[in-house]
């Protein structure tokens, strides 16, 4: 199938070439760029809502409410798992897919997973273009679960217009999620398994933690949910809205997304001078010159870039 085939499929909301793109998108050759550069016209219009939080505090089951609350609301849903801590199986996510096969047969529901092949950089890419994908396509909310208590999760995140963390009592990953920066990202913070003890403690802990926090125009509501019995769903989904109607009165949302795009160029520009200097490098011998000579401890690091660069880079007179 060419990509125009495949665009046009995917704009007529055909679910196997939306799979498919995503599998592009996951390669991130050039046929994926060809297909992005087809149904960019086409996005924009779907809410993006990021789940976070630590290992099984109950994400996946709270998009899974969530999803049920949207599939209610006549909205149209999709679900991308994105797993920066485990490369190539998505361990963790498998046992997701699973719980979440039966949500999946409904035709208005997309779930797709996304795990890392070793760099941070390329599962963002790859999670920013599915996101567009299932945008293109016509879904109406888009919710991107991600594990883990780090760096990556953050920077998928930023793809999210609404960020969710997601906490539960006793787990003491608050203080985690502190040290990592990842409370800071939330937009509003979950108190999920509210049925266990501790709950109104991590409520008022966190409120407190809010209170000393710098003064924003959106406090960050701390809500308390049991996802597993879908309490509390339909208010957090309450809450989602308002924070949307939020960001769309203050401008935060137009702002938003051009941040996310003009770094997608950024990053674009960066790999795309990456690799033009680095294989005019290896052409010419430059490289392997430079690789010998640190080999032999007569060079440093900071000098052999800067002999790649003045040779190959873009002030070289090779152009
Ligand atoms: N008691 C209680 N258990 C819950 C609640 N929500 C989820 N669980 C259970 O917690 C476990 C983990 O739930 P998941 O939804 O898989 O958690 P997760 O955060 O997606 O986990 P990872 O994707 O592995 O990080 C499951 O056994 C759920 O049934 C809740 O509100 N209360
Ligand atoms: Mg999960």
């Amino acid at each position: 199938m060419n990509i125009e085939e495949l665009a046009s499929r995917l704009l007529n909301q055909d679910k196997r070439a939306l799979a498919r793109a995503i599998s592009l998108i996951e390669d991130g050759g050039v046929e994926a760029r060809a297909l992005m550069k087809r149904i960019y016209p086409n996005t924009g219009r779907a809410a993006v809502v990021g789940v976070t939080g630590a290992p099984g505090v109950g994400k996946s089951t709270l998009v899974d409410g969530l999803t049920a609350y949207y599939r209610q609301q006549g909205l149209r849903v999709g679900v991308l798992a994105v797993d920066p801590t485990s490369p190539f199986t998505g361990g963790a996510i498998l046992g997701d897919r699973i719980r979440m096969q039966e949500r999946g047969t409904d035709p208005d529901v997309f779930i797709r997973s996304l795990a890392s092949r070793g760099q941070v950089g390329g599962l963002s890419r790859a999670t920013g273009d599915s996101i567009r994908a299932m945008d293109a396509f016509g879904k109406d909310i888009i919710l991107v679960e991600t594990v883990g208590a780090g760096q990556g999760e953050v920077e998928v995140m930023r793809y999210a217009h609404t960020t969710l963390v997601v906490l539960m009592p006793g787990g003491g990953d608050e203080i985690q999620a502190i040290k990592a920066g990842i409370l800071e990202i939330g937009d509003i913070l979950v108190v999920n398994k509210a049925d266990m003890e501790g709950a109104d403690r991590l409520v008022r802990d966190l409120e407190m933690m809010l209170d000393l926090g710098p003064e924003s125009p959106w406090r960050p509501p701390v809500m308390k949910t049991v996802a597993s019995r879908g309490a509390g769903v339909a208010a957090l989904a309450e809450k989602i809205e308002e924070h949307r109607q939020y960001l769309i009165s203050s401008g935060g949302l137009d702002r938003k997304k051009l941040d996310q795009v003009s770094s997608q160029v950024e990053e674009i520009v960066a790999s795309s001078l990456l690799a033009e200097v680095m294989s005019r490098a290896r052409a010419a011998g430059t490289w392997q010159e430079v690789v010998d000579r640190l080999s032999e401890g007569t060079l440093d690091p900071y000098t052999a870039a800067e002999e790649v660069l003045s040779r190959h880079g873009l002030l070289s007179e090779e152009g």
